[in-house]
This record gives structure tokens, sequence and C-alpha cells, in this order.
């Protein structure tokens, strides 16, 4: 079972992925990056130590898928689940190969992900120099909610002005389930887990 975290540079989602696999029990990270050249690397770190590596103000920090595996107890039998991390999805051309690369294979993996989680940052609605939701949310947006189980995450909630942010968002994409969460703070990480539950088969 497979859930995959999208969603443009900077709006949480390795920050959401490893504050959300320590919420469902996981001490350690093991990380696993698949390289461009398609090699597997496993690394076994700490959670403070993987969120020094991988959450950043820079944008594209994360170069390559991360998964995540993690057990969810449901009923009597714990129920696997890996949990993505990808790089940040942004408009134009990446001047980086390497980037370019990981892009596209994110685009892929959304058509065989089980469950999509897409990341915006509520706290840049509204605000005229960055647009969001932007250009490519509404792309995967509409990608994405055709294939299978999809919610959007609206992150970063516990900064100021989220309640406005929300309510734009949910008027914006309705039909779509929108849960406010902050990857900061693990508010809404509950009903996340019940999503994610709701649709494991
Ligand atoms: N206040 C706040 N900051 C966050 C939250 N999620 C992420 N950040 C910060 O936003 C920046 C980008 O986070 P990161 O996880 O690297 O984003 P990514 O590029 O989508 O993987 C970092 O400085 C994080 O500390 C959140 O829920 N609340
Ligand atoms: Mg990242």
């Amino acid at each position: 079972m497979e859930a995959l975290v999208v969603g443009k540079p900077n709006v949480g989602k390795s920050l959401f992925v490893l504050n959300f696999a320590s919420y469902l029990g996981l001490r350690e990270i093991r990380l696993e990056a698949v390289g461009s050249d398609g090699r597997v690397l496993v690394r076994r770190l700490s959670l403070e130590d993987a969120k020094r590596k991988l959450v950043s103000h820079n944008a594209h920090k994360t170069m390559a898928a991360q998964g995540i595996d993690v057990e969810i107890a449901a009923g009597r039998t714990p129920r696997r689940l890996t949990i993505v991390d990808t790089v940040g999805i942004s408009e134009g051309i990446h001047h980086m190969a390497e980037i370019r690369q990981a892009m596209a294979s994110t685009l892929a993996r959304l058509g065989t992900a089980d469950i999509v989680l897409h990341l915006i940052d509520s706290s840049r609605i509204g605000h005229k120099t960055i647009e969001a939701p932007g250009a490519v949310d509404e792309e995967i947006a509409s990608y994405a909610r055709q294939l299978g189980p999809y919610i959007i995450l609206a992150n970063k909630i516990d900064k100021p002005g989220s309640a406005d942010a929300l309510s734009q968002l949910r008027e914006h994409y309705r039909g779509t389930p929108v849960i406010p969460v902050s990857a900061l703070t693990r508010r809404g990480f509950r009903e996340v887990k019940s999503f994610v539950l709701r649709h494991m088969s």
C-alpha cells in the first residue's frame, strides 16, 4: 500500500511525511532513496537527523522519491503502509536535470499510487505574489482526483490567517475533501490517519 505525498516545493511535504510517520509510531527512519540511475540506497536515521537532512526552506532539498514504511494498526492485523515523500512539482522546465527527472518520476507515480495526499501551503493562499493554489495544484487535482483516493491537505494551518485560507480552498476544490493540517504541530494527523485507513484495501 503506497501513499504518495505531492505538492509544490516548500509546502511542507518532507516535514509532514516525517512527523506523520512518527505519529504512526515510527521511531527510526529507514530512508530508501531511489537515485536517478534507479539504484536504491538505504540509510537509517533518527527522526531529528532525517528532518535536518530533508526539511528545508530551500526548494528541492528532496531530490528523489523517499519511501518510509510504517505499520498501521487496523483491527487485528497491522497493515503496512509506505509513505512516499517526493520532489516538489514546480512550473516550467527546471534547469537541473536531476530535478526534472525527479519531477517526471513523481508525475508517473501519481498514476500508480494507492492514495494521493496533495499538500498545499495554506499560508500562501490569497497572497498576490505567490499564487496558491497555483497552476501546478490545478493540474495535480484534476488528474489525481479521477484516479483513486485523493485528498488535499491544507498545511501550515498553524500560521496566521489560516481560517480564511481553508474556506477558500474548500470552496475552490468542492467535491474533494480538504483537511487542515500542520506538519509542524501535528494538527489534523488523526483525520489523515482515518482517511488512509478507510482507503487501505
Ligand atoms: N509553520 C509551519 N511551517 C512548516 C510546516 N510544514 C513545513 N514547514 C516549514 O516549511 C519549510 C519547507 O518544508 P519542507 O518539508 O522542506 O517542504 P517540501 O519542500 O514540501 O518538502 C520548512 O522550513 C519547514 O519547517 C507547518 O505545518 N507549519
Ligand atoms: Mg521536501
